[in-house]
């Protein structure tokens, strides 16, 4: 530890957090694995950061769809993988020096939202008994244990691209109505799950903007409309919500990924968990 490091532990000074645990959650193809994809070919790309060596296989494969032009497939393993980050982007320019892991999981959402809609009828855990859905369990229990955060992935489009595209509003309060019970499952076991909720960070991320084409303040209207009881009840507990529109796929291997929104989610995402050191802008 530097001398600086100890004194600004004898003097209370806030120490840069190293290590994040953020799991990023939601249904079956709503664009987790292409927003870890981006978030890692961003932070390389512009030599912000480089993903852990045990991740190469999970992103090898993501990557290796992108650079055929190919959609991703559906996630069929829990994979782990860590991103090691040395400086973020800041909104009005330039940027901020961190030390920082984030690790999390690329999931299958096919198994979040059974396990979801499991728990909606079989709230009590402890009666869970032994089984496949029980393993799931288990395996978003240890995701979700004593992490510093969460990204809900929301996807507004689902299969009506078409009908948004003309204008008809429907599709979306159809995708709110599909996805809002498994995202408030999810909460309520992220709270079981950890003691201390408070001043933790949610993120909404929209995917797909490229798709739905809604302006940021539509889908910040809708999403405040559809989510008015679920947001009430997370400001209530003093958890900071945040909302980000992110085209996490639809890129191609030409595109530095600018003004697709990863830079604000990733700058906001470091400094909500207080990952940025006391003096960094
Ligand atoms: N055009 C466009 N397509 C996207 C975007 N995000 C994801 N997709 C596509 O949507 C589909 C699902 O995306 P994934 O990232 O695989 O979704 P997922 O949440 O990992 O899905 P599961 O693994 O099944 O849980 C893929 O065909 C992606 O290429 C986006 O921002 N724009
Ligand atoms: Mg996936």
């Amino acid at each position: 530890m530097s001398l600086w490091s100890r004194l600004r532990g004898l003097f209370g000074g806030r120490d840069a957090k190293r290590r994040l645990k953020i799991p990023i959650l939601g249904v079956e193809a709503c664009g987790k694995s292409s927003l870890i994809l981006t978030l890692g070919q961003f932070v390389s790309l512009h030599d912000m950061g480089r993903i852990s060596m045990s991740s190469g296989s999970l992103f090898g494969e993501l990557l290796s769809h992108v650079a055929a032009g190919r959609p991703l497939p559906a996630s069929a393993r829990w994979e782990k993988f860590e991103l090691h980050i040395h400086r973020v982007p800041e909104p009005g320019g330039g940027h901020s020096p961190v030390d920082m892991t984030l690790s999390s999981e690329d999931i299958p959402g096919k198994q979040f939202r059974d396990l979801m809609d499991e728990l909606r009828v079989n709230p009590d855990l402890s009666t869970w008994k032994a089984g496949p859905t029980k393993q799931i369990l288990e395996r978003f229990t240890q995701l979700l244990s004593s992490c510093d955060g969460f990204i809900f992935i929301v996807d507004l489009v689902r299969n009506k691209r078409a009908e948004i595209a003309a204008g008809a509003k429907e599709p979306i309060w159809t995708a709110f109505a599909d996805q809002i019970k498994p995202i408030m499952t999810g909460i309520l076991l992220a709270s079981k799950m950890n003691a201390v909720m408070a001043h933790k960070p949610i993120f909404f991320v929209f995917s797909k903007p490229d798709l739905h084409l809604l302006e940021p303040e539509e889908v910040r209207e809708h999403f405040r409309r559809a989510m008015a009881i679920p947001l009430a009840q997370l400001r209530g507990e003093l958890i900071n919500v945040g909302q980000y529109n992110v085209q996490c796929a639809g890129w191609e291997m030409d595109s530095a990924l600018d003004g697709m929104g990863i830079d604000i989610l990733l700058s906001d995402l470091v400094h909500a968990v207080n990952a940025v050191p006391d003096g960094a802008p």
